[in-house]
């Protein structure tokens, strides 16, 4: 069943009035109508070069001023970003739910700003950085001038507090994430084109356990196949309207 038509809209909104328990899994979608550039549409090339290559530990150990230079830009336009009617509507939601997990793909901080409690950033931040050896970090806002900052404890390099590719997920971010996917009765899925592992499979694990999957992007994605009901429309647009009739 897919189509942001009322018949789905409706079904999504039972779905939803009838859990007490709700898993939301956003990803870049949800922060676009926010200005963010998604990873896999136009925004995800940087000076010709696509993120997913400068997003991985290899590229930062063989050109870290390039690294750095993509991810100063992408820190910098934080400052211009605020969250959207789609970020507000699920910090809404949360107030309705005995239990409510959020965990996001995104690492803008949007979540949070829109007033979101139990968030988990799989993927980390751009608002904090680390070093990448000692456990020495800070906030970007307080990021040395140099093309490649240094760690004031112990000299190596900083770096943005992400989870690149290659790289292991936080294991809190994993124990919360398989917490919401065991204990939820609906997970909400929105924003994501289900290709990064091992988010993509949140969906189909939380489904295999009997709860309803809720999609909301603008096309379908790996994720349609396990959705019970996908809405296609801005999130912007299609989370308060679902909010809203969940009543
Ligand atoms: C891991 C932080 C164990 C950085 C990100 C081969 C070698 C090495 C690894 C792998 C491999 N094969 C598979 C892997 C695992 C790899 C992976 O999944 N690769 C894929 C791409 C093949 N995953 C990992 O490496 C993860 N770690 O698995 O550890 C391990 C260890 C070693 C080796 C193997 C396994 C770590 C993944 C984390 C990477 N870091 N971000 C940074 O931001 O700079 S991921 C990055 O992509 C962002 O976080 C982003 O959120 C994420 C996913 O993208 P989406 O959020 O889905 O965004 P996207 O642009 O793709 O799609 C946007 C969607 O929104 C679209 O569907 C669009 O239609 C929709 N949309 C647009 N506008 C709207 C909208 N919807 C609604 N409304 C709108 N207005
Ligand atoms: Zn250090």
């Amino acid at each position: 069943m897919n189509g942001m038509d009322e018949g789905s809209l409706r079904t999504a909104a039972e779905m939803l009035s009838r859990a007490r328990r709700v898993a939301v899994l956003t990803g870049a979608g949800i922060s676009a109508e926010s200005g963010v550039p998604t990873f896999r549409g136009a925004g995800g090339f940087w000076r010709g070069r696509s993120a997913m290559d400068l997003a991985t530990p290899g590229a930062f150990s063989r050109d870290p001023e390039a690294v750095w230079e993509f991810y100063r830009f992408r820190i910098a336009a934080l400052a211009g970003i605020e969250p959207n009617d789609g970020h507000r509507a699920l910090a809404e939601l949360e107030c309705r739910c005995d239990q409510f997990w959020l965990i996001t793909q995104n690492v803008d901080g949007l979540h949070r700003a829109a007033g979101s409690e139990n968030v988990t950033e799989l993927h980390g931040s751009l608002e904090r950085v680390r070093c990448r050896i000692c456990s020495y970090r800070c906030a970007s806002s307080d990021l040395p001038p140099e093309a490649v900052p240094q760690c004031p404890a112990c000299g190596d390099m900083l770096r943005p507090a992400v989870v690149w590719f290659g790289e292991n997920l936080p294991d809190f971010a994993l124990v919360a994430a398989d917490e919401a996917m065991r204990e939820c009765q609906v997970m909400l899925v929105v924003g994501t084109s289900g290709l990064v592992e091992p988010a993509a499979s949140f969906a189909r694990m939380a489904g295999s356990r009997g709860a309803g999957i809720i999609e909301v992007n603008l096309e379908s994605t790996p994720i349609s196949h396990v959705a019970d009901v996908s809405l296609l429309g801005p999130a912007g647009v299609v989370l308060p309207s679902l909010v809203e009739l969940t009543g």
